[in-house]
């Protein structure tokens, strides 16, 4: 807990802290502004990370410090895991040897940590660090402020997730009082993409289908389109969001080849419907509006298992009581199909 925390940082001078492989804004905003929290406080941090800092994050202050390493190999006097699900997610070998501060934001980590602080009412894990902050007495500096506001805006999509609450609004002015400019911010984080991620959103969004409904989306991307693109698989962050724009679709699944018959899946859905739950079926999980999986097969074996799953989940929510569809579009006029060919 927060107390431990605080106990810790007091009476220890050597830290690492780090997050999970493929990082993104929570795990490096929230590193890195402990980060900075640390050296205010005139100790010794570290930032280590298994993968190197993708390029929305480039601009946060003291990145160039980040130390790529594929092991924990030196000593410290403890090491933060910043939201991890366990000790494994980091991809650092030697981890499990050094005395681990465990901070994270779901209510499902493990309890991994020999001090383990977690709080499912944070937005992100940003919003602890500033509550570490608080409970420590350092006065946010802007460094801290832009890393912890880096961490709030990515962990709320630009606050406008359920996880969106008072408090991160509070949090946020507080960041902003501390010298934040939020538009030059959203500029480093959502304006610094590569050409190849347009042009391979371009060919993704090509294959967006809907099953008969319209509720249910599906979206493809084969590794003939990295490969073709020259993208990576970090450039697909955020697409698997468009079709959930639409009015009518409530749940949408995301299929990556990431080798030929494997499809690693992101689904997200909206209000009720539970894609976790779905996603556990396949060994994979989440939360309730935005989960993850691998899936096996053919494309359509894989696309029309998954769908059909997605199917029964709005259906239970929507209750019989069925939602405008949009009649004018083509693909319903050859009857309302209950199966999902229509998507192939
Ligand atoms: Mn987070």
């Amino acid at each position: 807990m927060l107390s431990q925390v605080v106990e810790l940082i007091e009476s220890k001078r050597r830290f690492a802290i780090t997050s999970h492989i493929r990082p993104d804004g929570d795990a490096l905003g929230s590193s890195i502004g402990l980060y900075w929290l640390l050296r205010a406080l005139g100790k010794e941090p570290e930032v280590i990370m298994r993968d190197p800092v993708p390029h929305s994050y480039q601009k946060l202050p003291g990145v160039d410090d980040v130390r790529v390493t594929p092991a924990v190999d030196r000593f410290y006097d403890a090491v933060f895991v910043i939201e991890c699900s366990d000790i494994t997610r980091p991809g650092l070998v030697d981890l499990d040897k050094q005395l681990v501060v465990n901070i994270d934001h779901h209510s499902t980590t493990a309890l991994f940590g020999n001090i383990n602080w977690i709080d499912s009412t944070a937005s992100a894990v940003g919003e602890m660090i500033y509550n570490l902050c608080k409970a420590i007495g350092v006065r946010p500096t802007r460094e801290i402020a832009e890393c912890v506001y880096t961490a709030l805006i990515t962990d709320t999509g630009s606050f406008h997730y359920s996880n969106t609450s008072e408090r991160t609004f509070k949090v946020a002015s507080e960041l902003v009082r501390a010298g934040v400019k939020p538009a030059k911010i959203s500029q480093s984080v959502f304006g610094s993409y590569p050409w190849g991620k347009i042009e391979l959103m371009s060919m993704v969004l090509a294959t967006a289908r809907r099953d008969a409904t319209g509720r249910v989306a599906c979206l493809r991307q084969t590794l003939d389109m990295l490969a073709h693109t020259g993208a990576s698989d970090e450039d697909a962050d955020g697409f698997v969001n468009y079709p959930l724009s639409c009015r009518q679709v409530e749940a949408v699944a995301f299929l990556k080849e990431s080798a030929p018959g494997v499809y690693r899946t992101s689904l997200r859905s909206k209000g009720d419907v539970n894609v976790a739950r779905i996603a556990e079926k396949f060994g994979g999980g989440g939360h309730r509006n935005a989960a993850g999986c691998t899936l096996r097969g053919t494309w359509d074996e894989a696309e029309r298992a998954i769908v059909m799953l997605l199917q029964e989940a709005v259906e239970r929510h929507v209750n019989g009581e069925s939602l405008p569809f949009d009649g004018n579009d083509s693909s319903s006029s050859n009857g309302r199909a209950r199966h999902p060919e229509v998507l192939a």
